[in-house]
């Protein structure tokens, strides 16, 4: 494959950026340039969101139907392009095939759904306590919205923002991850190609600086974000500050608490999914894993058996569990965390910072690592495929310690006991629980998003979604002629 050269796409233009170069590179090849092209410079940010606010009306006006009917065609031009992009995206980002695959049809599912909102109830009718009157709560866009996603998922979590931005009838300027631009450029064609008209969605592929001058922007009416901790917080706080609503989705620490009543079966298979998988680059990644002690030593001898034989090396390869990771400062930084843990006296029971992996590229062996205590490999986010264990006596020490975190994205509960499963469900202080399946993992027409720091502002997807891409106006209505 070569080199794709990548545009910004303002007010229905195709442009070349004004700004520095930018070049994206395989992590597994790190000397190949996926695409390349040139970053869209600050005067590009404006024309776009001056395009989007010029759009803004007529699109708003636009039957929601319509609205709809573009998010179903851009559909099925990526249904129809799922196998390149999905390898576009294995190569560019790092997953496997079968996952950039399954990413690139996630994106249509959700334009599928969110497409339906055109078809679904506009608003609600309540009862009046005055005779005569009807009392309506109807639903606006925004208006022009920023939209900052991340490079894990590079089609799925774009597509999770805008198609609902739109079919609520926003306009939005969209700046994808730097990192990883050719699937952006991919899902911006797709609805461009869906008859989108020119302003209502802009892309602009630059530098972390585009986002705040994005969020700082009087033009920009409210953010949607995806992406680090440090981040979300630094944007949302700039959104509040313009008092414009902000949605960030955040960091994790998610933990897998697997009870001493669990199917330890279907219990191994899922920790090894969620803490595995797309080499642990999720934010609903399990990085935690709590086992109760009565089966922790057989457990954790087969768990560890298990991530020694997964097969890390270039995930376009058939049989290959987990691909590098983003960066070779990703690495490293993973790498060292595990490392200091280990240096502090944590227990490597598989994989580690010198196992072997493949040279060429960012890999990171799959790592099992078993703690007694407290520590930053406890509490950070290392965004990566290490997984940390410690022990719990009982239940309720367990579901203590799953809680143990700042973050509440995410969890997965393993066992067959209908009281502690409801237990957890009370108990587990997360946005999204799994009870005998892996913690990762998001449908289209549920709520996403996270409690604690994980998540700031409205959920995502589903009908979710809506709240944070409109606001309602509450219409008491009544006749114009004087009741008798
Ligand atoms: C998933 O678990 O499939 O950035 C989705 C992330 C999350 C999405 C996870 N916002 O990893």
């Amino acid at each position: 494959m070569s080199s794709i050269e990548l545009k910004n796409h303002i007010d229905g233009v195709w442009l070349p950026g004004t700004g520095a170069p930018l070049e994206s590179s395989s992590p597994t090849r790190p000397g190949f340039v996926v695409a390349h092209g040139r970053q869209a410079g600050p005067e590009q940010l404006e024309q776009a969101v001056a395009a989007a606010r010029r759009a803004a009306a007529a699109w708003a006006a636009t039957p929601a139907q319509s609205r709809g009917a573009v998010l179903l065609r851009a559909a099925a031009v990526i249904e129809a392009n799922a196998d390149a992009w999905g390898a576009e995206l294995s190569l560019e980002e790092g997953k496997t095939l079968p996952e950039g695959r399954g990413e690139v049809l996630r994106a249509a599912q959700v334009l599928r759904y969110q497409a339906a909102e055109g078809e679904r109830e506009a608003g609600t009718v309540h009862h009046s306590p005055r005779a005569g009157e009807q009392i309506l709560v109807t639903r606006k866009p925004l208006g022009v919205v920023g939209i900052v996603t991340p490079f894990n998922f590079p089609i799925a979590i774009p597509a999770w923002k805008i198609a609902p931005a739109l079919v609520h009838g926003n306009t939005v300027v969209w700046k994808p991850a730097s990192t990883v631009p050719l699937l952006a450029f991919r899902l911006a064609q797709a609805l461009q190609e869906g008859g989108l008209p020119d302003g209502v969605l802009n892309l602009v592929i630059g530098p972390g600086a585009l986002g705040d001058i994005l969020v700082d922007h009087p033009e920009v009416d409210g953010l949607s974000f995806t992406g680090s901790t440090a981040v979300g917080r630094s944007l949302a706080a700039k959104a509040a500050a313009r008092g414009v609503p902000v949605q960030a989705e955040m960091g994790g620490k998610n933990a897998a608490v697997v009870l001493s009543d669990a199917d330890q079966d279907l219990a191994l298979e899922q920790v090894l999914l969620g803490a595995f998988r797309s080499s642990g680059q999720k934010c609903t990644a399990t990085s935690r894993l709590i086992i109760q002690e009565q089966i922790a030593d057989a457990f954790l001898e087969r768990l560890a058996a298990r991530v020694a034989a997964l097969h890390t090396g270039d995930p376009l390869e058939d049989g290959v569990d987990l691909g590098p990771v983003i960066s070779d400062g990703a690495r490293k930084s993973i790498q060292g965390a595990a490392r200091a843990a280990i240096d502090a006296g944590a227990r490597l029971l598989a994989g580690g910072p010198d196992a072997r992996v493949p040279e060429t590229g960012h890999f990171v062996a799959p790592t099992l690592v078993e703690i007694d205590e407290d520590g930053p490999l406890w509490r950070d986010e290392l965004f990566g495929p290490v997984l940390t264990v410690r022990r719990a006596a009982t239940v309720e020490d367990a579901f203590a310690l799953a809680n143990d975190s700042e973050f509440g994205l995410s969890a997965a509960l393993f066992t067959q006991d209908l009281t502690h499963a409801l237990e957890g469900l009370e108990g587990l202080d997360v946005g999204v629980l799994h009870v005998n399946s892996e913690s990762a993992g998001a449908d289209p027409h549920v709520p996403f998003g996270g409690a604690k720091k994980s998540g700031y502002g409205p959920k995502e997807q589903g009908q979710a979604a809506r709240e944070f891409f409109t606001h309602t106006t509450t219409v008491y209505l009544q006749g114009g002629k004087a009741r008798a």
